[in-house]
């Protein structure tokens, strides 16, 4: 079990064996501690899902866009921050929250492009909530009108539950993850808004078939934007800002 959020949900846990035909293993009865942790599981997200709509109306009173950048840690969520800044802060307003366990690597990284950002460490904590984001924003006091963008701890399942608010949610994934990865965390692709296929440089040293990420994905999100790019590359860059700007209207394309 995930101690911190009691994110577990062994009740929908299903043991299953292949040679078997592929049936999970069923409970025929719940067990009073699985009880219990599915309460405490829903009380938390109740509680979240509260203090989330709370940081809807601050952001919107502001017209403020958060924008939630999730993704398994290493798949270029900060590499895309900064060259996004780098290529786009210029022209809008932009600032970040910076989401990890540990240590302020990610808000140094951020800070070198001149753009303001907090830094949030979780300690033990596999994922942000609305509660960090709530005390990040107002610490943070981004002008009206502009985007924040939120850089989740890396992680694919957590930060999937817990809603922050936000606006927009993305999910990166990286060639070097593995094509089946929607189908097998299909709680973080279901409601993500845009899915950014990065690190397509290094596709033809990788065997990713691109198709098969395709297919896996609409079968758990069949609205979700895909862009493919390469954040170190540049390649796709464009398509991420002409999407950007159309979803949180920063304007124009240019
Ligand atoms: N080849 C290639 N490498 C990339 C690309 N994007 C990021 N990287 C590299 O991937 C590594 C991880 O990138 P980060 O941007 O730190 O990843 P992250 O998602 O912020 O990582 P965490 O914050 O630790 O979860 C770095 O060495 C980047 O240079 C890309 O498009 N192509
Ligand atoms: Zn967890
Ligand atoms: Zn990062």
């Amino acid at each position: 079990m995930c101690a911190t959020c009691g994110c577990s949900d062994e009740a929908g846990t299903r043991v299953i064996d292949p040679e078997a035909g592929g049936h999970g293993h069923g409970h025929d009865h719940v067990h009073p501690e699985t009880k219990r942790t599915v309460l405490l599981e829903q009380d938390i997200l109740a509680a979240n899902d509260l203090l989330a709509e709370n940081n809807r109306g601050w952001l919107a009173e502001r017209a403020i866009h958060a924008v939630n950048l999730m993704s398994s840690p290493g798949s270029g969520k900060t590499t895309l921050l900064e060259r996004t800044i780098r290529e786009l802060g210029r022209e809008f307003p932009m600032t970040v929250i910076e989401g990890d366990q540990e240590t302020v690597f990610d808000a140094d990284r951020i800070r070198a492009t001149g753009c303001r950002v907090i830094q949030v460490n979780t300690g033990a904590g596999c994922h942000l909530d609305a509660d960090m984001l709530a005390k990040a924003l107002r610490t943070l006091d981004p002008p009206n009108r502009s985007t924040v963008f939120i850089e989740n701890v890396g992680n694919l399942v957590c930060p999937a539950l817990f809603d922050l608010g936000e606006g927009t949610r993305t999910v990166i994934m990286s060639v070097t993850e593995g094509a089946d990865k929607p189908g097998k965390y299909p709680h973080m692709f279901r409601t993500a808004d845009v899915v950014l296929l990065n690190k397509i440089d290094l596709l033809p040293y990788v065997d990713f078939d691109v198709d098969m990420f395709l297919t896996a994905l609409t079968q758990v999100n069949p609205r979700s934007r895909v862009l493919q790019m390469s954040a170190t590359g540049g390649e796709g860059m464009d398509d991420w800002y002409g999407w950007l700007r159309e979803r949180v209207g920063l304007g124009p394309t240019v």
